[in-house]
Order: structure tokens, then sequence, then C-alpha cells
């Protein structure tokens, strides 16, 4: 990863699956420029994008266009260009990932896919103008996209709509040398996972079910992350890659 720049959007804090990418890809030589959504997480960001010897570009929300297209010039800015995106954003209301899908507002839906699928489309269509040499975008998702999950009601809808975005900018992007991925990521206990009703409960049965009897942490993901944002993966995109101890082959 020598030589190589990247954006990296969603540390919340030293739980999230962010951090543990940007550490992986810090460790092979990359240069990490770092978004916050907000001032509060912004105290957060900050000491940790210093302790990998990055840059802040500045607060991003997507659901303000404003604030995306100021972050992508910071970083053109900044590091002159770009090799890899990290996108491992989501949200939804809390009070509708608890109880039944059926129950999903049109708001919280409309809400939903905006921040936790098209904002990766829209990072994208930024980030193409930046990666004149090729690059790697990476996103996340869960194995509730796939199968229905307690609880995760619209996000897995939206994980979904990710995953077939995933397929439709990789063959978008693929003439210029930019691969287009999302890990699939067993559970494991963050911020935006807080949110998740009887999150504990799922912990406990992937750890109980999965053919590795365990779940996965940051780091894990994280060298994950680091194959698919580094040349190792040349050949790999419109991948949906599983690091969730195997549990995808038995749930
Ligand atoms: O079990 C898990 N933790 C899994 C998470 C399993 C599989 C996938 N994922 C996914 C999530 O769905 C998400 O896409 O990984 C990605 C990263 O999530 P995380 O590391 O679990 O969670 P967290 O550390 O909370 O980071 C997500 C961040 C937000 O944090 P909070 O908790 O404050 O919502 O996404 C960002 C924000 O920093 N985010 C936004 N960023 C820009 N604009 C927005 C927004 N509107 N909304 C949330």
């Amino acid at each position: 990863m020598q030589g190589k720049r990247g954006l990296i959007l969603g540390v919340a804090n030293n739980r999230s699956i962010a951090w543990g990418i940007a550490k992986a890809c810090r460790a092979q030589g990359a240069e990490l420029a770092f978004t916050y959504q907000g001032e509060a997480l912004e105290k957060r960001v900050r000491p940790l994008a210093a302790e990998l010897g990055g840059h802040v570009v500045g607060h991003c929300d997507v659901t303000d266009t404003a604030t995306v297209d100021a972050v992508f010039a910071e970083t053109q800015r900044v590091l002159g260009g770009l090799d890899f995106v990290l996108h491992a954003i989501a949200f939804s209301d809390k009070d509708e990932l608890t109880g039944r899908y059926v129950d999903t507002t049109e708001g919280n839906f409309a809400k939903s896919l905006l921040i936790s699928c098209y904002s990766f489309t829209a990072i994208a269509q930024r980030a193409e103008k930046l990666m004149t040499n090729g690059g790697s975008l990476l996103t996340l998702t869960y194995y509730g996209a796939e199968k229905w999950m307690p609880h995760y009601n619209v996000m897995g809808v939206a994980k979904a709509a990710l995953e077939a975005s995933v397929r439709y900018l990789a063959a978008d992007l693929g003439e210029k040398n930019i691969r287009v991925n999302a890990i699939s990521a067993g559970p494991i206990k963050t911020l935006a996972a807080s949110g998740i009703g009887d999150f504990r409960y799922i912990l406990k049965w992937n750890e109980y079910n999965s053919p590795l009897r365990r779940t996965v942490t940051i780091d894990e993901v994280g060298d994950a992350g680091m194959y698919f944002l580094s040349n190792l993966s040349r050949g790999v995109t419109g991948e949906i890659h599983h690091v969730d101890a195997g549990y995808h082959v038995v749930g």
C-alpha cells in the first residue's frame, strides 16, 4: 500500500469496522484521509486519524450533498488524487430495528436507503473523478441482505440494494480499472450495532453456530479490507466476500 491514497468514511470510534480497515491499510503504508459526521464524532476521529498519521478532510453527512462535495474537494487538495475509498456508513431509525419489517414507515425507508445504499453510489461518482489510475471502492454489508434476520428489517432491504449496486457499479467502472466490492461482516459490537434489537443474542447465536464457533473482530475484517483496497485483489470486482467466521454456510 506504499504510495496509495485512501479516503475512509465511517469511523465513529475505535470500535468501528472502518477503524479496523484503516489500521490494516496504514500498517502496509497507505496514506489516509478521514471524514467525521458531526462535532461529537470529530472529537473521536481527530485523535484516531493522528494515530495513523492521517488527514482529516471534514464533516461529511451523506444526506447533505454539499458536505460530500466539500470532503472530496478537500481530499483532492490534501492527497492530490485517490486510489481507494472505504464506505462504512449505514443508518436506520432505531425504533424500526425491532419488531416487524412490515411496519416500516415511508420516511424511514427512504432515509435508510439514502444513507445506507445510495450514498455509496454518490461517493463512487465523486471518487471516479479522482481515481485517474484506477482504484478500489469497498463497502460493508451484512447477511441480513440475503436471509431474514430478526430485527434487521429495513436495513436488510437496504443492504440487499447495496449489494446489487456493488454489481452495477463494478460493471460501470471496470473499464477505468476501478474495482467495487463489499465485505459481508459477521456481527460485531459497534455503535451502529447497538441500535439493533436483541443484538447480544445475535452475537451469541453466531458464536454458537458459525463453523469457527466465534464471532469476528474489526482487525479480521480490517485485514480482508486491506486485501480489497490493495493490488492483492487486482483481479476481483463485483464480489460480496463474507468475513463472518463462516456463519453464511450454516445460517
Ligand atoms: O455487526 C456489525 N457491526 C456490522 C456492521 C456487520 C456487518 C456490516 N456492518 C456495517 C454497517 O451496516 C455499516 O455499513 O458496517 C458499516 C460500519 O458500521 P459499524 O462499524 O458497525 O458502526 P459505527 O462504528 O457506528 O459506524 C457507522 C457510522 C456512523 O456511526 P453512528 O453510530 O454514529 O451512526 O456510519 C456513519 C456514522 O459515522 N454514518 C454517517 N456518515 C455520514 N452521513 C451517516 C450519514 N448520514 N449516518 C451514519
